[in-house]
């Protein structure tokens, strides 16, 4: 099955938060032809699917991703597609099915094809014995299942780098703050749908309570770490491959909310939390990122007041 891997980047779950900005990064940096963007499902009137390449394809259907690997000579899957934690709690089986079978699909082809993955994890690895400051190396006990499925997802990256010689990478992002796609059923899409609400609405319910904290990143950050991670020469990369955690900003929901009151005249938030509260406590407040820093040369951008500021003024153009 193995041949010489290709040039082209296939992109799964690209119509998805992450795959608006991270297809376009690609794209500025490969050449508009030489990324695919690839989904289970097709959006009328998206970037993606009206120009450039895409396919329809599912994560779960391993045939069709060898057909796609072969015709359109793929040599780099940045695998995207997963179901977030507010949507994976309601439905374990379709997040176990996605988010553990997809990335099965996606690491065996690159396998027989001898292709390089990038398979992103996240903060919610981590469960409520992690220290307040998650280190790189602690024990991983999640309460949700959407991050039980992003341990094994890193476990399994790990094993195919070891086993296979698969060039496999990821990150730990922490929840991503983004302004051309709506965020996508996850925990942290509070601190991405108050932007909206505070533009188009003057007023937001905040689903998590004012003193909960989390580890947050603007997407710019997030986007400049993926490629960063992926252009590092393989000797620079760690045992950490399989998910690098990555700081960005550390904000409460009430901090939050005050940055956005100082900027949008009469904005209020009120605090009404929902189911989703239990899965914000059980993550931590930051990530302690200096395995990052020494093996890659990681440092994020932006801060609390560059990001609501850009946010908002992207946004209201
Ligand atoms: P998203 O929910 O916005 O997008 C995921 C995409 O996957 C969707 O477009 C969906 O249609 C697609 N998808 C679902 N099932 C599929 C299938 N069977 N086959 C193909 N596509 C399918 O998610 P995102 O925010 O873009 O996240 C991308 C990755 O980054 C995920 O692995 C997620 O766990 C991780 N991550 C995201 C964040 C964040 O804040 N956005 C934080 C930490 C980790
Ligand atoms: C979510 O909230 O599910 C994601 C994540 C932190 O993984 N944004």
């Amino acid at each position: 099955m193995s041949g010489t891997p290709g040039d082209s980047i296939l992109v799964t779950g690209a119509l998805g938060q992450i795959g608006r900005d991270l297809v376009e990064a690609l794209r500025d940096k490969h050449g508009q032809d030489s990324v695919i963007a690839s989904d289970v499902r097709e959006v009328e009137n998206h970037p993606f699917v009206e120009e450039g390449r895409f396919v329809r394809l599912s994560v779960l259907d391993g045939d069709a991703m060898d057909s796609v690997i072969e015709d359109e000579d793929v040599g780099t899957i940045y695998h995207l597609a997963a179901i977030l934690s507010a949507t994976g709690e309601q439905n374990p089986d379709l997040c176990e099915r996605v988010n553990v079978g997809g990335t099965i699909t996606v690491l065996e082809a690159a396998r027989r094809h001898d292709l390089r993955v990038y398979s992103p994890s996240s903060i919610a690895v981590f469960g409520p014995d992690a220290p307040a400051t998650a280190p790189q190396i602690t024990p991983l006990n999640p309460t949700t299942t959407y991050g039980k499925t992003k341990v094994t997802g890193e476990v399994m990256v790990m094993n195919y780098w070891k086993q296979y010689g698969v060039d496999t990478r990821g990150i730990r992002y922490p929840g991503l703050v983004s302004w051309k796609s709506p965020a996508g059923g996850g925990t942290t899409d509070y601190a991405v749908e108050i932007f909206h609400a505070a533009l188009n609405k003057g007023h937001y319910d905040c689903f998590v309570g004012p003193e909960t904290r989390l580890p947050m990143m603007y997407m710019d950050d997030a986007i400049r770490a993926t490629l960063e991670l992926m252009d590092a020469p393989t000797e620079s990369i760690g045992d950490a491959r399989g998910g690098y955690n990555v700081s960005g900003i550390s904000f409460t929901a009430k901090e939050l909310a005050d940055a956005i009151s100082e900027r949008v005249d009469g904005f209020t938030c009120e605090f009404k939390p929902d189911h989703r509260q239990e899965y914000a406590d059980s993550w931590p407040d930051a990530v302690d990122d200096s395995v990052a820093k020494d093996d890659w040369g990681w440092k994020a951008e932006y801060d609390l007041t560059r990001m609501v500021d850009e946010m908002l003024d992207r946004l209201s153009n």
